[in-house]
C-alpha cells in the first residue's frame, strides 16, 4: 500500500509551483507562466491521475508482457528492451484532452482543468513498433490495449484506465514505451519504468505505468474506453440533450492550440509604450501554420514570430510587440490556424458532455496605464 500523504508530500518537493485540483486522485497543473520553455521541465510538468498510485518496486525488476492477436507471446524485462531495440527520443507535446475543461459553459463532469494541463518533453524509449513486430502482429490485430497496474480510488477491483491505441498509430515509428523524460529516467508520477508515448493523441493515449499489450481484434474495450469517456460527439450535442454513446468516437489527433505564456493576467503595460507578448503553439497531427496576437481584445490583429519546433510533435515558440492602446483595460488574444486552414475558435469551442478538446483562443487581460 501506498501513503497518500508521503505521495503528496513528494510531489510537493518536485513539483514545487504545481496548483492541486481538489481530488481524491493526484491531479495539478501549472499556471502558464511556469510553462514558458520550449522543453518543460518535470518540475512544471502537470500530472493527471485517474486512480491510485501504484507501487512499482524496483524499476529493473519491470516488466511487459504482449499478448493477443500476436505469433508469440513475450515478456520483456527493461534490460532486455533496451538491448534488444533502438533508442530514440521524440520531443512531443503531451495534452490532457480535459485541458480548458474549466472554460466550457455549462460546466461538465471532470477534473476543472485551467490552461495548464499540457507540456512538451523530450521522450526517450524503444518503438512500440519495433515491440510489436518482435511478436508478430497478425492481420487481425485492429487495436492495442493496454495495462497498468493503477487502480480506481472508489473501488480498488477495477483497473483505473486502460486505454489503447488503433493499429496504424501503434505501427507509427513516432510512438514510443519510453523509458526517458528530459534525459532523465521516467519519473513515477509520469509512469517510470514505462509508459506510451503517442504524439499528437490526448494524453488518455500515453498510457503510464505500463506492463501489458494486448493486441485486439477490435476497438479495445477496457477502463474508460467507453459511452463518454474520452470520446467526442461526431456531431454537436447541445447541454442537456440526451446523449447515445453510439453517436461518440475516440478522441484521436488533438486540436490546434496555443498558450500564451507572457504576460500573465492581470498585467500592467505602459499605455501608448509596446507589450511583447510570448507562448507556444501546437496541434495534433496537422502542422502548425502562423499565429497572430491581438491586445485589443480581437479587434487588431499582428502576426507573430513562429520559431521552428524541435521536430514535427514539439511545440514551436510564437512571440510578438505590439503597440500597447491608450491607457485602459486590455486584452491579448492569440489564435493559431494550421496548414489545413483550421483555428483555434474565438469564443468557445464546440461544447461536449465531458469537456474535452477545447481549443477556444485564450484571453489574458490587464491594463494599460
Ligand atoms: N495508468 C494510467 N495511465 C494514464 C493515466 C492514468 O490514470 N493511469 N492517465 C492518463 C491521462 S488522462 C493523462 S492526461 C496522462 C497524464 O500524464 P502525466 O501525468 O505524465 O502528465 O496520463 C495518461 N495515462
Ligand atoms: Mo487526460
Amino acid at each position: 500500500m501506498r501513503d497518500d500523504a508521503a505521495d503528496r508530500a513528494e510531489l510537493a518537493r518536485i513539483k514545487p509551483g504545481l496548483v492541486l485540483h481538489a481530488d481524491a486522485a493526484l491531479n495539478g497543473e501549472p499556471l502558464p507562466a511556469m510553462l514558458d520553455a520550449p522543453i518543460t521541465p518535470v518540475s512544471a510538468f502537470f500530472i493527471r491521475n485517474n486512480g491510485t498510485l501504484p507501487d512499482v518496486g524496483d524499476a529493473e525488476g519491470w516488466r511487459l508482457r504482449i499478448d493477443g492477436e500476436v505469433e508469440t507471446d513475450r515478456v520483456w524485462s527493461m534490460a532486455a528492451l533496451r538491448q534488444s531495440f533502438e533508442t530514440v527520443t521524440v520531443t512531443a507535446v503531451l495534452e490532457c484532452a480535459g485541458n480548458g475543461r474549466s472554460l466550457f459553459t455549462p460546466a461538465t463532469d471532470g477534473v476543472p482543468w485551467g490552461l495548464g494541463a499540457v507540456g512538451c518533453a523530450r521522450w526517450t524509449g524503444v518503438r512500440l513498433r519495433d515491440v510489436l513486430l518482435a511478436s508478430g502482429v497478425r492481420p487481425s490485430a485492429v487495436y492495442t490495449g493496454h495495462y497498468a497496474p493503477d487502480r480506481q480510488i472508489s473501488d480498488p477491483s477495477r483497473p483505473a484506465l486502460s486505454r489503447g491505441l488503433p493499429i496504424a498509430k501503434a505501427l507509427d515509428p513516432d510512438t514510443l514505451i519510453a523509458f526517458g523524460m528530459n534525459g532523465e529516467p521516467l519519473p513515477l508520477l509520469h509512469g517510470g519504468p514505462l509508459r506510451i508515448v503517442a504524439p499528437g493523441y490526448p494524453g488518455s493515449a500515453w498510457q503510464k505505468w505500463l506492463d501489458r499489450i494486448a493486441l485486439r481484434p477490435h476497438e479495445h474495450d477496457g477502463e474508460k474506453m467507453q459511452g463518454t469517456n474520452y470520446r467526442i460527439p461526431l456531431r454537436h450535442v447541445a447541454p442537456g440533450e440526451p446523449i447515445s454513446p453510439d453517436g461518440f468516437a475516440v478522441i484521436t489527433d488533438m486540436p490546434v492550440k496555443s498558450l500564451v505564456t507572457a504576460p500573465a493576467p492581470g498585467f500592467v503595460a505602459p499605455a501608448g509604450g509596446v507589450i511583447d507578448v510570448g507562448g507556444f503553439a501546437w496541434s495534433g497531427s496537422t502542422p502548425v501554420a502562423s499565429v497572430r496576437v491581438s491586445a485589443d481584445g480581437g479587434r487588431g490583429w499582428q502576426d507573430a514570430a513562429l520559431a521552428p519546433g524541435e521536430g514535427a510533435y514539439a511545440w514551436r515558440r510564437f512571440a510578438v510587440t505590439l503597440p500597447v492602446p491608450s491607457a485602459g483595460p486590455m486584452q491579448i488574444v492569440a489564435q493559431v490556424r494550421d496548414v489545413a486552414g483550421q483555428f483555434q475558435p474565438l469564443d468557445a469551442a464546440p461544447w461536449n458532455p465531458r469537456g474535452y478538446c477545447n481549443n477556444q483562443a485564450q484571453r489574458v487581460d490587464g491594463v494599460a496605464r
